[in-house]
């Protein structure tokens, strides 16, 4: 049978316990949030969508995947159907023509498309399709790049650029696809 200075002690006891996994949870939450906002400062990369005027069509968010990246289009006013998306090799988006941005991403020096025998530049990526309102969202994976230190980094030598082309890249005609003029671009900077 407990007394009543023992069922006292025993009750203390329980709210010390109770107060201290209290206190241990909000630990845990605490790093779980830290750890959040670290994730997201490194591991996502917001990129501002411009077209050739210079006026915004949209995003694009790029977070590691597989190795490589996943880039989370998110864009409007582009003509329904298929389009083109690369990145390409410098970090510079100027309108109207965007060659600054130079040629598709391509460390290895190999040749244009997913599916030629002699490529693909790193830089090469599925087409995407843009619905009958102009509006994409769309999640396009490149396995080859990478977010981190390297050759193939997006950030090597001061970055690279996401291009949208006017047409889809038939996956095979080197340097660019026959993907048609280059119509918005977003730098890709560290
Ligand atoms: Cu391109
Ligand atoms: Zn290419």
């Amino acid at each position: 049978m407990m007394t009543a200075d023992a069922f006292a002690e025993v009750a203390e006891f329980g709210m010390s316990k109770r107060s201290d996994m209290i206190r241990t949870l909000s630990a845990l939450a605490l790093a779980a949030g830290v750890a959040t906002i670290g994730l997201s400062a490194q591991g996502m990369k917001h990129i501002d969508i411009k077209d050739a005027k210079g006026a915004s069509i949209g995003m694009a968010m790029i977070s590691a995947k597989d190795g490589g990246i996943a880039i989370d289009l998110d864009v409007k006013g582009l003509t329904p159907g298929e389009h083109a998306v690369h990145i390409h090799s410098v970090a510079k988006c100027e309108g109207p023509g965007f060659t600054t941005a130079g040629p598709h991403f391509n460390p290895a020096a190999k040749k244009h498309g997913l599916q030629s025998p002699d490529g693909p530049h790193v830089g090469d990526m599925m087409n995407f399709t843009v619905a009958a309102n102009g509006t994409a969202k769309v999640t396009v994976a490149n396995k080859a790049v990478t977010m981190a230190d390297g050759a193939n980094s997006i950030y090597a030598d001061g970055g690279t650029a996401l291009m949208i082309h006017a047409a889809a890249d038939d996956m095979k005609t080197d340097p660019g696809g026959a993907a048609g003029d280059r119509i918005a671009c977003g730098p890709i900077v560290k």
